[in-house]
């Protein structure tokens, strides 16, 4: 049966790309009626120095950016990655099933590690290999995530095959499909169309946070880097103008409507008309997200019960299924 199955990383500001990408897709996805297990990634979180006074912070604003974008706790289920032991215990028998090889061709760890490979936390290397287990410790059959995942999604089925291969038990893990659909599954730079909106880029004017005002999300959108020709009337027309098509494909998604519905009420017009559009439809979608958030933030209380009761519905699907794992591998018990 199906199982959806995505986490977000509780590393600090959310941004357009996260929220087009994953959060609004998750939304979707429980709305037309799919079971769903959303965590907030803490583990994955420390594979970079975080602050330990401000990680339970972050993670709790995290689940407040679920709740806020309609994701409804007693449909999904909405946890901490680090209350369910099942996670990391998992993530070690696959160490010793995924082979150096596949994480030696990941390449968001060449772009993360930097040229200091060596200074890297080993954690930031095995990341991939959790991220199969977060998935398959639920016997997940569906994740949802933006483009950027795609590699690590095809990493946590070659694991499952080699489980399932390795111990004589076929079928025991599905292999999970990624789902990277949506109307706007890789959200670009502001400031460069070649690279992906990331919260790690150092310039704040490459992307819209969750968190920007109004009048912040005007100046950076009035700032995007653009070409200097009108919009043309095909998005076949785009292809080739990178940053020009990033925000025609952020406008239609921001709005709900096809890019081709866009073009055909902007077909003729230069940025200078286009932008301020844009900004008034980034803040009229994010500015009730944003609200929610700064209210459920107010009072904590709230959410950890949200992520409370999560954790527990969540340990009831997952260690029933490492019990199993353990048994299968072969290890002692009573
Ligand atoms: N630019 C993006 N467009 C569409 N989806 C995106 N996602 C991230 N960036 C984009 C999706 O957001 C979800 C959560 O991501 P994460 O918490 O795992 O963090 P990340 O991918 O590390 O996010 P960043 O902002 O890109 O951080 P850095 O700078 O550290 O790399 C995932 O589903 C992801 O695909």
């Amino acid at each position: 049966s199906r199982r959806i199955l995505s986490g977000i990383q509780a590393s600090g500001a959310l941004h357009l790309g996260n929220y087009l990408g994953a959060l609004k897709r998750f939304t979707q996805l429980q709305d037309a009626g799919a079971p769903c297990f959303l965590f907030v990634a803490d583990l994955h979180a420390i594979t970079v120095w975080q602050e330990p006074e401000k990680l339970a912070a972050q993670t709790r604003e995290i689940a407040a950016a679920y709740l806020a974008s309609g994701l409804d706790p007693a449909r999904s289920v909405i946890f901490p990655q680090s209350a369910v032991r099942a996670h990391a215990e998992l993530a070690w028998v696959f160490n010793c099933v995924a082979r150096l090889g596949w994480l030696d061709r990941m390449t968001q760890f060449k772009e993360k590690s930097g040229k200091h490979k060596e200074r890297a936390s080993v954690g930031l290397y095995t990341y991939p290999v959790l991220q199969a287990a977060d998935i398959l410790v639920y016997k997940a059959t569906e994740v949802p995530t933006g483009e950027d995942q795609k590699q690590h999604l095809e990493l946590t089925r070659d694991i499952a095959q080699k489980f399932n291969n390795d111990f004589g038990v076929p079928g025991f893990f599905p292999i999970p499909d990624p789902v990277i659909q949506g109307p706007a599954p890789r959200v670009m730079s502001l400031r460069d169309g070649q690279a992906k909106m990331s919260k790690s880029d150092p310039s704040d004017l490459s992307r819209i946070n969750l968190t920007d005002d109004a009048d912040t999300i005007a100046a950076k959108v009035r700032k995007a880097k653009t070409d200097p020709e009108p919009l043309p009337e095909t998005m076949e027309e785009l292809e080739g103008r990178s940053e020009a098509k990033n925000l025609v494909t952020l406008y239609a998604a921001l709005s709900d409507q096809t890019k081709e519905a866009v073009l055909a009420e902007f077909a003729g017009q230069g940025f200078g008309a286009f932008k301020p559009k844009l900004a008034e439809v980034a803040v009229a979608a994010m500015a009730p997200v944003t609200a929610e958030m700064r209210r459920l933030m107010a009072d904590p209380a709230e959410i950890d019960r949200v992520l409370a009761d999560g954790a527990e519905r969540a340990s009831a699907v997952a260690d029933p299924v490492v019990d199993e794992v353990k048994r299968i591998v072969g290890f002692w018990r009573a």
